[in-house]
């Protein structure tokens, strides 16, 4: 069986129910723990879809999702949630405090786990300035926070949360390029046993991962790393020099 945390996709197309063209076309990867896979492409190409079926949020229509070599039907919602942390691309706040919202999926984690990952999120600056700190009030959605406060805050629960499976929708995007630098560097370590799958709109945030995914109206039309693209794939150099 491949290792706990390793996710498959195996000849993967999706549709929108209703809808009459597949979103996703015969997508098969698969993304190793210890690994970071990246998925770039233009907007409207399937990114967030494609990473949307691995938590179920929708079946696939055609094929089949592994996740440690079980099918995803088989795995059932709780397996799903314990082993796979997802930041969405509109990364969401309940209403509450920060430690709540940190501790959602981390009930039981030490006070010192959430500023670990409130740190490696490089969001402790922020939280230990804020009155009450780990105590201070959230507003539905998060709306008392900024966007690029808000995304870290989902990515710092994320951590908190010690899933074999990361899944990063665009997360670093309403970083500046210096913080998302950090963040990234940092997050090595704590995930350098997970499978680790990054949607990015900047190059940037990708170029060091093992495998990038190009992805075009929902196809992969190339793969491999930043350098093996930049040889093969006319695609990336568009997105590359875009
Ligand atoms: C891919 C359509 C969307 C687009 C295609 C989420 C969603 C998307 N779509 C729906 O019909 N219903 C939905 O609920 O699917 O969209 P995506 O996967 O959101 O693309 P992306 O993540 O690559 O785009 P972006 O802008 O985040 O870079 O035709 O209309
Ligand atoms: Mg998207």
């Amino acid at each position: 069986l491949p290792e706990p945390g390793t996710v498959e996709f195996k000849d993967v197309t999706f549709g929108y129910p209703g809808a009459e063209a597949p979103v996703l076309s015969n997508i098969s990867f698969t993304a190793k723990p210890g690994q970071t896979t990246a998925i770039i492409g233009s907007t409207g190409a399937g990114k967030t879809t494609l990473l949307n079926l691995i938590p179920r949020l929708y079946d696939a229509t055609e094929g089949e999702i592994l996740i440690g070599g079980v099918p995803l039907k088989e795995l059932g919602r709780e397996a799903i949630s314990q082993n796979i942390s997802a930041v969405p691309q509109r990364p969401y706040l309940f209403s509450g405090t920060i430690e709540s919202n940190l501790r959602f999926g981390a009930q039981d984690a030490e006070e010192e786990e959430l500023w670990e990952a409130l740190r490696i999120a490089q969001a402790d600056g922020f939280v230990s300035e804020r009155e009450g700190q780990l105590e201070s009030k959230i507003s539905q959605g998060g709306t008392n926070v900024s966007g690029g406060q808000r995304q870290r805050l989902c990515i710092a629960r994320a951590l908190a949360a010690k899933p074999k499976t990361y899944l990063f929708d665009d997360s670093f995007s309403a970083l500046d390029v210096s913080t998302d630098a950090k963040l990234r560097a940092a997050l090595v370590e704590p995930t350098k046993d997970a499978a680790v799958i990054i949607v990015a709109q900047r190059v940037s945030t990708i170029t060091d991962a093992d495998q990038i995914l190009v992805l075009d109206h929902g196809e992969i039309v190339a793969r491999g790393t930043h350098e093996e693209l930049l040889e093969s794939s006319e695609t990336y150099q568009e997105i590359v020099t875009s």
